[in-house]
């Protein structure tokens, strides 16, 4: 089965890729890992297939292209390639139970570049699991809209996506717990919102049951583990009934 970790740069995915591949490894299972960041200097984990060995970032920096030139020109040369990389993830999923997948620093590279999409339409039943760091939970309308771009993601890349709260001990969990579960929770506060954005917010949470059922959210801690558990068992669901994860 493959895990694809999606989010911002610096919500955690290159982390929790080594945390949870070296969880699931101690449980005794065979995990295959990916690097799709073009920009990483440093892994923490040994990739089985690995796009650096096409082209790097910086190399095309030493090419006098700045730092965002140098990561969309090195996704461009990567585009012909696609098709060879979704056929070795999937050589390596079929010799390992798990193969985890790290996606660029920047979510953007791998959502809007024609690399990503490509890539994800060669692959078959990704689980994709949206990272999202408690830095961005700030008002009501935040939790909105972390559940909304889960579902721009399915969307987008026509997998099943379980948005996952990262680095859940850095922070009081109880409070975003309650935001992110208890849709009824979230409206009622939202309905006081008097801004414009409050009152978009209220009606996407609105709808939101419609769209979507009522997804798991999981919450993780690359440092402590925590969370773990919850997503080989999201994992193993996924696989088990091909995308229902209410
Ligand atoms: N406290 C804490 N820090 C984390 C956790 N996961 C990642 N980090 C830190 O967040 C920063 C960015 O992590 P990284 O995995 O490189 O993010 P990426 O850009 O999404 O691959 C690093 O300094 C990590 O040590 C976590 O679960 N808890
Ligand atoms: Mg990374």
């Amino acid at each position: 089965m493959i895990i694809t970790f999606v989010g911002t740069a610096g919500s955690g995915k290159t982390t929790l890729t080594r945390a949870f591949g070296k969880y699931l490894e101690e449980k005794g299972h065979a995990v295959g890992y990916v690097n799709l960041d073009t920009g990483v200097k440093r892994l923490p984990y040994s990739p089985d297939v690995d796009v650096r060995q096409d082209v790097t970032a910086w190399e095309l920096m030493e090419e006098g292209l700045g730092p965002n030139g140098a990561i969309v020109g090195s996704y461009d040369r990567l585009v012909p390639k696609a098709g060879d990389y979704a056929e070795r993830i999937l050589k390596l999923e079929s010799e390992r139970d798990y193969v985890l997948m790290d996606t660029p620093g920047q979510m953007e590279t791998f959502l809007f570049h024609d690399f990503g999409l490509r890539l994800m339409d060669g692959l078959h039943d990704v689980l994709t699991v949206y990272l999202f760091g408690p830095e961005i939970l700030r008002k009501p309308a935040d939790y909105c809209f972390v559940r909304f771009f889960g579902l721009t993601i399915d969307l987008r890349l026509g997998t099943t996506t379980v948005p996952a709260l990262t680095k859940v001990d850095t922070t009081d969990l109880e409070r975003h717990r309650k935001y992110l579960e208890d849709v009824d929770y979230l409206r009622a506060r939202l309905k006081l919102e008097p801004s414009m954005q409050g009152l978009l917010a209220y009606r996407l949470c609105s709808v939101l049951p419609e769209l979507s059922p009522p997804t798991r959210v999981l919450y993780i801690s690359a440092l402590t583990g925590e969370g773990f558990e919850d997503l080989e068992t999201v994992a193993y669901e996924h696989y088990c009934t091909c995308g229902d994860l209410t």
